[in-house]
């Protein structure tokens, strides 16, 4: 089962669909496009500890680890169920959000992330697996959107330099802050308006991963 074979990595898999002839789906194994799709994650950061103890044998220099872990071991169980994987970071960038939206019935947060209903704020895409087959698989039932019941919305009101707001990310001023002498409480324990969302409070990735996807980010 790839379930199965995926928990051993802390990965779950994130639902999934069959591609429609209006969708430009990428190659399967076969190099035809593709007929299915089942998205790969991690809820909070269960992939966390197998991730570090595959990092321990690796050179401390190497570049972007966690995508050559994920590549590595989505890699590996693709080829064992005869399906292509490919990467949130393969370029050019394939739809993951959009892909994850009509998988799971999600919607986008105030911040761009997609809001979950029980992991809230607190999970990623790590890889996804192609088939040249169809999937029988489910259609989402709509997720309910809890952005919409937050009245008070704290993650919009939490960074010094208010780099989210209606108008979207202020990439710019986020980075140089988050790079500057006054961006220490973002690089130790991630970004202020993604910890300020209560939901999923359970799933909050440990302040390591944060500091280690925010030093990915600024770098
Ligand atoms: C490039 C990129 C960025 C860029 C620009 C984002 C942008 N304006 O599109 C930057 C560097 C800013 C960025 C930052 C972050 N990102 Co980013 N990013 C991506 C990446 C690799 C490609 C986006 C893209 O162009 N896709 C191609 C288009 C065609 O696909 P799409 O589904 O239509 O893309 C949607 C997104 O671009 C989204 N979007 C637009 N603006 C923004 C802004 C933010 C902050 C996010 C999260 C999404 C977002 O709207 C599009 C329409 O649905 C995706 C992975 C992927 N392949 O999609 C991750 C992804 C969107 N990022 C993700 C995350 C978590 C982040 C961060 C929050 C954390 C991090 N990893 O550093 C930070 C935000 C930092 C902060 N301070 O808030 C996650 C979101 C997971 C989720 N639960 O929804 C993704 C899916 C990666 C993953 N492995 O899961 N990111
Ligand atoms: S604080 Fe409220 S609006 Fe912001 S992400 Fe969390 S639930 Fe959504
Ligand atoms: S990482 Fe820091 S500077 Fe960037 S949006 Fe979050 S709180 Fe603001």
């Amino acid at each position: 089962m790839i379930e199965q074979a995926l928990a051993e990595h802390g990965l779950i898999l994130r639902g999934g669909f069959n591609f429609v002839e209006a969708d430009a789906a990428p190659a399967s194994v076969t190099g035809e496009p593709a007929k299915a799709v089942l998205l790969v994650g991690q809820a909070g950061a269960a992939p966390w500890p197998h991730f570090l103890k595959w990092r321990q044998a690796k050179a401390d220099d190497m570049a972007n680890p966690l995508d050559t872990w994920s590549r590595e071991v989505i890699g590996e169980i693709g080829s064992r169920f005869g399906a292509r994987a490919v990467s949130p970071n393969d370029k050019p960038f394939l739809p993951f959000q959009q892909w994850a939206m009509r998988a799971e019935g999600l919607k986008p947060s105030p911040l761009g992330i997609l809001m979950h209903p029980r992991y809230g704020l607190w999970h990623a895409y790590r890889g996804a697996l192609l088939f040249d087959v169809r999937i029988s698989i489910q259609p989402p039932a709509e997720a309910i959107h809890l952005c919409d019941l937050c009245v008070g919305k704290p993650c919009m009101k939490s960074c010094p330099v208010g780099a989210h707001s209606e108008s979207g990310f202020a990439y710019k001023s986020c980075v140089e802050h988050v790079r500057s002498p006054a961006g220490e409480a973002c690089r130790e324990r991630g970004c202020l308006d993604r910890n300020a969302c209560p939901e999923g409070a359970g799933y909050r990735y440990p302040a390591d991963a944060q500091a280690f996807h925010m030093a990915a980010f600024a770098r």
